[in-house]
């Protein structure tokens, strides 16, 4: 089969994908026999080595499996061009560490506030939800999101374009719960942990940390909502902390418990991983390591064609409609560019629905090709003036890919 007969294809190996989901029954948990099932189907990642199983978690539709244990799963592409927010079901999910809860009593969460504060607070999700609340639409998407496409390859979760999504998030500022119990002089960093930790005692438990400044700004929430719905168990049920703007390592799940630090967390999430080049690009020369590294902190600026795939065949001469998603750190998208000669000539597209500066922001525009093969490429600049490398960058966590994508398609 040659590459456009493989790219016609869904990715989802179909007819083992069906007889799966068949075997689930409607919305069930996963019974034995089912995962055995689901585990004939398969999903094709555009990254060598790609083939992934598919799998449906409790609250998920089926999601591509990175890991099981613990669960890391990946949206399909396909979802970005459904809908510019991202349902729950179809929500990544990514864990560390194998000590994942499975079962949380809502009723008997509590959020522990400690450390350098004046009142030591326990929470209830009651107590938090009586507090002043906020909400904005937020991409959340993981540091190694589109590892995979590095190169020279790098080593970690070998991620295709889906371990990001946008979610309306409702919940209390992270600044009325630090208020509440009065953040003490000389405080520098407030400590985030969750409720799931390491199953051996050797691991690090998941813990980040904040600047006391950047966690009383007003937007850091920790939210009990959803797009209108409780947060998914796998999304961090029942409370999230959501760092708008910042890469989803910070945004901790099943958040119990704060504390407030008179120095700089040191753990091996702050100090060793997740750390990228300390230097403008945030990269380093391929194969070659960082002098100085920082905390990976804003999102990049990044844009998407949904509508078509690389290595589709469309109609020559007859007008195509692409669109697709761009999103940056949080200044906001001002211009998207698009160029359907490799980048050449670029022509600007037209910007959906602002649904504020640290959404996916919808653009579309119709384009016309000759017959032949073509190279799509689509290009964001935002508020700020910041855009998208032609070349990509590198580093050697494989972190923060925003090369220009390149969608190569067939007119005839
Ligand atoms: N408690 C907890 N929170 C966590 C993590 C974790 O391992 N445990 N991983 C973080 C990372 S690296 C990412 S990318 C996001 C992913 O959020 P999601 O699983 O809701 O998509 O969760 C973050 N919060
Ligand atoms: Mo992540």
């Amino acid at each position: 089969m040659d590459d456009t007969d493989k790219a016609k294809r869904s990715p989802f190996a179909r007819r083992q994908f069906l007889r799966a989901a068949g075997a689930l029954g409607a919305g069930s948990m996963i019974g034995a026999q089912a995962l055995d099932a689901l585990a004939a189907s398969t999903y094709m990642l555009p990254i060598g080595n790609g083939e992934r199983p598919v799998l449906q978690y409790p609250q998920k539709r089926p999601l591509i499996v990175l890991t099981s244990r613990p669960p890391q799963l990946e949206t399909p592409f396909e979802v970005f061009n459904e809908s510019v927010i991202t349902p729950n079901d179809a929500f990544f999910v990514r864990y560390h560490l194998a000590g994942v809860p499975t079962d949380i009593d809502g009723d008997a969460f509590r959020i522990n506030v400690k450390g350098k504060v004046n009142t030591p607070l326990t929470l209830s999700v009651a107590e938090l939800k009586k507090l002043d609340s906020i909400e904005y639409v937020a991409v959340n998407q993981c540091s190694g999101n589109s590892r995979g496409l590095f190169n020279p390859r790098v080593a970690g979760g070998q991620l295709a374009n889906g371990a990001m999504g946008n979610a309306k998030w409702r919940g209390t500022p992270l600044k009325a719960v630090l208020d509440k119990a009065g953040v003490q002089a000389g405080a520098k960093q407030v400590r985030f942990d969750g409720l799931d930790g390491p199953v051996l005692p050797t691991t690090p438990d998941f813990a980040k940390a904040l600047d006391v400044d950047h966690a009383m700004d007003g937007e850091v929430m920790i939210a009990y909502s959803m797009n209108d719905a409780d947060l998914p168990m796998l999304n961090g049920y029942p409370v999230r902390l959501i760092v708008p703007g910042y890469y989803g390592t910070y945004w901790v799940k099943h958040l119990n418990e704060i504390t407030v630090l008179d120095g700089v967390l040191d753990n091996f999430w702050m100090a060793t991983a997740y750390r990228i080049p300390d230097d403008a690009c945030a990269c380093v020369p391929p194969g070659t390591g960082p002098k100085k590294t920082t905390p990976i902190n804003r999102f990049d600026i990044r844009s998407f064609i949904t509508s078509v795939k690389d290595g589709a065949k469309v109609k020559a001469g007859s007008p195509l409609h692409l669109r697709g998603i761009a999103f940056d750190g949080g200044f906001g998208i001002r211009e998207v560019d698009v160029s359907t000669d490799g980048g050449r000539t670029w022509k600007e597209a037209t910007l959906g629905k602002d649904l504020g500066k640290y959404s996916f922001r919808e653009w579309q525009t119709t384009v016309a090709l000759g017959r032949g093969t073509h190279e799509l490429k689509v290009r964001a600049v935002n508020a700020i003036g910041q855009s998208q490398p032609s070349a990509p960058l590198w580093n050697p966590a494989g972190y923060m890919r925003n090369v220009v994508e390149t969608t190569r398609v067939t007119a005839a």
